[in-house]
């Protein structure tokens, strides 16, 4: 059946900013204070999306998040108005309402896992929402963002849609940035590689310095929500050691695009043993496993880490080869631009390059792929998608009018303070909902 994979970006929210909060992350961590631009970031991840739609990709939008989260402070014990619930916490737990400030949710390949109908045993597109329980400013996503892919991916003749597992670190799920879906066209079913970083109930190995946020004991739970069955999933561990040089999330160590497997040397543990898995499972569906690996000697952990060249998207042109896209910083490095441009010179698979600049997105560790979250659809599924959530042009001027409206152009962590900040967020909000057709998703609607 012909089905297409639609990306979803997530728009980033009005209150981005450079807290430091993610341990393990190393941009996060090293641009701690630095001095946000929530409205060139917005505008920034925008142009990604309507570059791509125009390309001809399918390419829709999740909305941010309301914040800060004055419902989890009150949760947390701050009471009376609004207003005075942020300045207790500005005055008593600043790094607390730096946590609920944050506009992590704008990192959607965190948002869900999703499998597609051509891979599930109802036929339906299922998707499990993130716990995100190794990070507290992320663990407190779960609720808008299941009501948001439910505005939009509405229709249960279609969708069905699992709530975040229990928010206990045996179950830590970080979603689609460490799943992997292979296959020979995207309507065909396919293999779903679920990369995992310990093994909760006992593993043979984990990362000593950095937390591994994914456990195997999560991604065997969304493969059996997901109804997938032995024959089209394998787990498989993604290498301590590259998680204790900054690899937090898989996707910042390998992409898959069809029957390719963009990798790197160093990404997996028991990597053979795995790939031949892939490769009997894929056969049996009649796909060609292609893995891509990059040797050390070319491009480093280190030189991966800081560029993002896996942070990429592979998207397939409408004659059938693949384009790479990736940010800025990979062209700023000479081994890795080198690399990029041996590959698509190779005769592979991967034939074009194409760069955005997501710097404001990447200072706080997220890259291309970080900021989509990857639907495949089939004609039916994506008439059943809410419309008003793809992009086009009318879209794409209505959002960049809206952020213009809305959005400051410097957010420093002492600006959360400013109560200002959240009557800010909940205005625009609102407009967006009804710019997207999304109803109330958000708690200060509820
Ligand atoms: O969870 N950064 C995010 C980046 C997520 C990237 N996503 C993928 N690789 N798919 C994270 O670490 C930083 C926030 C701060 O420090 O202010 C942050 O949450």
């Amino acid at each position: 059946m012909t089905a297409y994979e639609a990306n979803f970006d997530g728009l980033v929210g009005l209150t981005h900013n450079y807290a430091g909060l993610s341990f393990g992350n190393v941009a996060s961590t090293s641009n701690k204070n630095a001095v946000a631009n929530p409205k060139l970031a917005a505008l920034q991840g925008l142009e990604k999306m309507k570059t791509l739609a125009d390309m001809g990709f399918k390419q829709g939008v999740l909305p941010p998040q309301e914040r800060p989260c004055v419902h989890t402070l009150r949760k947390l014990g701050f009471s009376g108005t609004d207003a005075q619930v942020i300045a207790q916490a500005a005055k008593k737990a600043p790094r607390l309402l730096a946590n609920v400030s944050s506009a992590s949710s704008m990192w959607v390949a965190n948002a869900a896992t999703v499998s597609p109908s051509a891979d599930t045993a109802d036929h339906k597109v299922h998707f499990t929402v993130a716990n995100l329980n190794n990070k507290f400013h992320r663990s407190i996503e779960d609720g808008t963002t299941g009501r948001a892919l439910q505005a939009i991916f509405r229709d249960d003749r279609h969708f069905s849609h699992h709530d975040a597992l229990p928010q206990q670190a045996i179950m830590g799920d970080e979603g689609a940035a460490n799943h992997n879906r292979l296959c020979a066209s995207y309507g065909d079913a396919g293999v779903e590689v679920f990369v995992y970083g310990r093994q909760a109930f006992g593993g043979e190995i984990e990362p000593q310095k950095y937390p591994a946020r994914q456990t195997r004991e999560a991604s065997e739970a969304v493969a059996r929500l997901h109804q997938l069955n032995d024959d089209n999933t394998v787990f498989l561990q993604q290498n301590p050691a590259v998680i204790d040089q900054g690899v937090f999330h898989n996707d910042v160590i390998a992409v898959s695009n069809g029957p390719v497997l963009f990798h790197h040397q160093e990404a997996f543990h028991h990597q053979v043993a795995a790939f031949a898995e892939i490769e009997r499972k894929l056969a049996r569906v009649g796909a060609e496993f292609t893995p891509i690996e990059v040797p050390t000697s070319k491009v480093s952990v280190q030189d991966a880490v800081h560029t993002y060249l896996f942070n990429s998207q592979l998207l397939t042109k409408p004659d059938g080869s693949m384009m790479i896209v990736v940010p800025q910083e990979s062209r700023n490095n000479e081994r890795v631009w080198m690399y990029l441009n041996e590959l698509v010179t190779s005769g592979g698979p991967i034939r074009d390059i194409r760069v955005f600049d997501l710097r404001e997105s990447m200072c706080n560790g997220g890259g291309p792929a970080c900021l989509r979250l990857r639907v495949v659809l089939t004609e039916q599924e994506l008439q059943a998608t809410n419309q008003r959530a793809v992009m086009n042009d009318a879209l794409y001027q209505s959002l960049t009018h809206w952020v213009g409206k809305h959005y400051r152009d410097r957010l420093t962590e002492a600006d959360l303070a400013d109560p200002q900040l959240l009557t800010e967020n909940r205005t625009a909000l609102d407009e967006l909902t009804q710019i997207m057709g999304l109803g109330s998703i958000y708690p200060f609607q509820q």
